[in-house]
């Protein structure tokens, strides 16, 4: 995983991304994988899930705000909302800052993603130490979608990628369960990878989506510790058009990337990414 002082990421065979380390602050193989929390010079504290950066202290707010708060904004009422993934806390913290979000569960396949988070990344983490609204499951995002019909206004999935534990996640079949787990106008979004190291996944996925769903859209955000730095999130909904938001209502938040004018532009793709949705 380091090579010398850089910690080294082999990102597909012909690809690697290297970061200098200032110390490796913890390693374990998890029942579920291998997972390393390092000190990084440039990006801070990374909490890396076999050899793959899954978030940093320096850029984590563009990941969590631009998968949470498209959706929250766009339905208007997210009572109840569900984060399948997303053990290091990020998403639910943005989650909650919503008025209207009454419940937030997570449900995270690892326990120790949730530990080690909570102890090596607190500020990212922050929802999760016995906040009102929160409800942590350790378990089987797959499993729970498919048992839970109707339940929930809006479905996050914040997963690694399609290996291992996740591979799950990203079938049309478990989208399908997504659809009955959400109410009848409930929203979904999922993390799809990037646009130009996975662009059939994201073909295909989106594919798939669009054949459940009758609003289904992607959009991307610049994320420099994820493989070519650019990301896109696929949104799915039943009734709300999260293009049609009336931006001037969304009240002001705390947020470092996302703003309501944003909210708008993300939906405005490069002529590629337009193509691989075809
Ligand atoms: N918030 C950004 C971090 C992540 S981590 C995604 C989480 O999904 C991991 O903690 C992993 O344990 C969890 N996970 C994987 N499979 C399942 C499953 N079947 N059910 C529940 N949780 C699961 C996302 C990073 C995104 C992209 C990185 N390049």
């Amino acid at each position: 995983m380091s090579s010398g002082f850089f910690y080294t990421e082999e990102q597909t065979p012909n690809l690697r991304y290297s970061c200098k380390i200032n110390k490796t602050l913890h390693t374990e193989t998890t029942p579920f994988q291998e997972l390393a929390m390092i000190d990084t010079v440039q990006w801070g504290r990374m909490l890396v899930l076999d050899n793959m950066v899954m978030t940093t202290i320096k850029d984590e707010f563009v990941y969590h705000e631009m998968i949470s708060h498209v959706a929250l904004n766009t339905h208007p009422n997210p009572k109840k909302v569900m984060i399948i993934g997303g053990g290091d806390g990020g998403a639910i913290r943005e989650a909650v800052k919503h008025e209207k979000v009454e419940k937030a569960v997570l449900c995270e396949i690892d326990g120790r993603v949730i530990e080690t988070s909570k102890e090596y990344l607190p500020e990212i983490a922050s929802a999760l130490f016995g906040h009102p609204k929160v409800e942590v499951l350790v378990a089987d995002g797959v499993k729970h979608i498919e048992e839970n019909e109707g339940e929930y206004d809006v479905i996050m999935v914040d997963s690694t990628e399609p290996v291992g534990p996740a591979e799950g996640l990203f079938a049309a079949d478990f989208y399908k369960a997504v659809y009955r787990a959400l109410k009848p106008d409930g929203i979904m979004v999922a993390q799809t990878e990037s646009p130009f190291v996975n662009a059939e996944l994201i073909s295909r996925v989106f594919k798939d989506i669009k054949g459940i769903f009758p609003i289904t859209k992607l959009y991307l955000a610049s994320i420099p510790t994820y493989p070519s730095g650019l990301w896109s999130f696929t949104i799915a909904s039943k009734v709300y058009d999260p293009e049609a938001v009336d931006v001037s209502t969304i009240p002001e938040r705390d947020t470092k990337y996302y703003t309501p004018a944003l909210h708008k532009a993300v939906f405005s793709l490069p002529k590629f990414v337009q193509d691989l949705l075809k």
